[in-house]
Order: structure tokens, then sequence, then C-alpha cells
């Protein structure tokens, strides 16, 4: 009896509602199908509210995403900010004639909650006259968070093409799971792939003892078909970047411009750290290419990060 009610509130500490708010058109919906199908579907506007489930890491997340046209403001913010523990506010970047508009409705959510982590994400970068993060700190103000000792983020990013979606996204979570041992700074990697840019596979590397390597072999075929997958799907962006659930693993994918780097790492990861592998490792791959296209991941991986490496008992 005792063990199925501490089950019970386990799974009640991991349960995390997070409130998804921004203007109309923000993207706000984008980012969350982005985030629980890694995906890029086409959108309709949000008349009410979306309420997804999905699991991340350890964590179960709510998602209350929001519309946000002008009557939905008014009426359903206060409910679900109020209740959430953690407040996404979304920007369109591109959409300058309305920041003063998403400023005063930034400013009336945090009103809604004193408590929750805030990220603000300034939205579709992939866009040519996206605002720099100048021009928005010139308009949205945190000082009264810094004054506050708040917990924030601002990023910019892309729903379009995920460009820098899911560090911040770890970074919610991190904070929404404080109480909780996550680890922060390594990741266990399982093996990675580099692939041209036009879908030819240059490397796949399964690391870890033969025996393992063997049991892993499905793990990667999967993942072969969702990088080729991804090549296709970003074929037109020099940037992209994605996660995704491969059986109990995750794979987190980055396009740079001809070069696309795939790395699987454990279930529960930090997210944030798999992707700065991945851009260090893209910089590096990228002066080894200029001579010409050859194997050398796994040699990278050896030299540059050999804690992150699995290591099979
Ligand atoms: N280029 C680009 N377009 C985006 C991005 N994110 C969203 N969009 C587009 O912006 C439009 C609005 O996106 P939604 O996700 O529906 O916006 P929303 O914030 O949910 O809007 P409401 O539900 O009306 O509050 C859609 O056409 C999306 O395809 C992005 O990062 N880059
Ligand atoms: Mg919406």
């Amino acid at each position: 009896m005792k063990g199925r009610d501490s089950k019970e509130d386990d799974s009640n500490e991991n349960k995390k509602t997070v409130a998804i708010v921004g203007l109309d058109g923000a993207g706000k919906t984008t980012i969350i199908n982005r985030l629980l199908r890694s995906e890029f579907n086409l959108t309709r506007p949000t008349f009410g509210i979306n309420i997804e489930i999905y699991k991340y890491r350890s964590l179960e997340f709510v998602v209350y995403d929001l519309g946000g046209q002008m009557p939905l403001r008014e009426t359903l913010w206060e409910k679900f900010v109020s209740s959430a523990d953690g407040l996404v506010f979304v920007l369109d970047s591109a959409d300058k004639k309305r920041f003063n508009i998403a400023a005063e409705e930034f400013n009336n959510a945090l009103s809604y909650n004193q408590e929750a982590p805030v990220l603000f994400l300034s939205n579709k970068i992939d866009l040519e006259d996206a605002a720099s993060s100048d021009d928005v700190l010139d308009v949205i103000d945190f000082g009264e968070l810094i004054r506050l000792q708040r917990k924030y983020n601002f990023s910019r990013c892309s729903a379009l093409t995920g460009e820098d979606l899911f560090e911040s996204w770890d970074w919610l979570t991190h904070n929404l799971a404080a109480d909780q041992d996550l680890p922060l700074t390594n990741v266990k990697i399982l093996g990675g792939f580099i692939f041209d840019s036009d879908g030819t596979e240059i490397e796949t590397v399964i690391l870890g003892k033969p025996k393992t390597q063997a049991k892993r072999v499905e793990l990667f075929k999967r993942g072969k078909y969702e990088l080729s997958r991804f090549i296709r799907q970003m074929e037109q962006y020099p940037k992209a970047e994605t996660l995704l659930q491969a059986h109990k693993n995750q794979l987190i994918i980055i396009k740079k411009e001809n070069i696309v780097i795939g790395i699987i790492v454990g279930e529960n990861d930090p997210a944030a750290r798999a992707v700065q592998i991945l851009k260090t490792l893209s910089d590096k791959v990228e002066r080894i290419f200029t001579d010409s296209k050859k194997e050398c991941l796994k040699q990278l991986l050896e030299d540059n990060y050999p804690l992150d490496i699995i290591k099979d008992k």
C-alpha cells in the first residue's frame, strides 16, 4: 500500500503545467507541435485552448496552448496562466508593428502569475526580417524580472527549423524539475551519424562493446531513417535542428549548410548539452571536410567528449 501511495506522489511531482501565450500568429501551436511530434505541421488559429500532454525527460508536461486573439487574451489567459508551473511567451519577431501590443500582453501575463519561471521566445528567426535580440530587448523589458530575481530566459528560435528551440525547452524543463536529479552536464552518447545535406551517408558510428553494439543495430536503422526524413524536410533551410524520440533514446540532429550530424543519447539526458556538442562537432567536421569528405565522427567523439561516450559494463 505504502509503495503505491509513494508512487502516486512521485507521478504528481513529475507532472508540470506550462501555459504558452503570445499574440495570435506568434507561432505557439507550431512550437508545441514541433516539441510534441517534432514535425512541422500546418496549424490553424487556436480558438480557445489546446491542451496537450507530453513526456520529456522525466517530466510529464500538461501544456495549455492558448489562442492569442483579442477576446481570448481577455477571457482565458488569466485563468490558465495563474495556475501554471511554467510560463512561455512567444513573440513573432517579424511582426514589428505589434511589438508594443506584445510587450503589453507580456506584462499582463506576468501579472497573472508571480512564481512560474518565464521562457520568452522570440520566434521565426528563419525569416529575413526577423528582429535582432537588441531590437526585441528595446521593447520588452526584463528589468522587473531581474529585480524580483525571477527565473527567466530570453531566447531566439524558429519553430519552423527547430533552431535553438530544444535548448530553450531544456532550460524550462530544468527549472521545473529543480528538485529532481536530472543530469545537467553529461550525456551518454550511444553513437551518431554524419550525412551530406543531399542525403548521402558519410558515416554511422555505433559506440560501445561489440556485443551491445549488435543490440543497437535496430535503433541505428531507425535513426538513419529519421535522419533521411529530416534532410528531406529541411532541404531548403541552411540551418535546422530537431529532437526525436527513438525507441527509449533521444536522437538529436543538426543541419549546418551541407553537413547533417546526429547523435543518439540516453532518454533523460539534457538535450541542451547534446545540441552544444553537435554545434561544436559541426564546426570541426566542416574544417575536416574542406579537404575531402571522410569519416571522422568516431575519432572526434573519442578525442573531444570522452566523458560523454557510453561506457558499457
Ligand atoms: N517562418 C516561420 N513561420 C512560422 C514559425 N512559427 C510559426 N510560423 C507560422 O506562423 C503562422 C501562425 O502559427 P501558429 O502556430 O498557428 O500561431 P499561434 O501563436 O498558435 O496563433 P493563435 O492560435 O491564433 O494564437 C503559421 O502559418 C505558421 O506556419 C517560424 O518559426 N517561422
Ligand atoms: Mg495556436
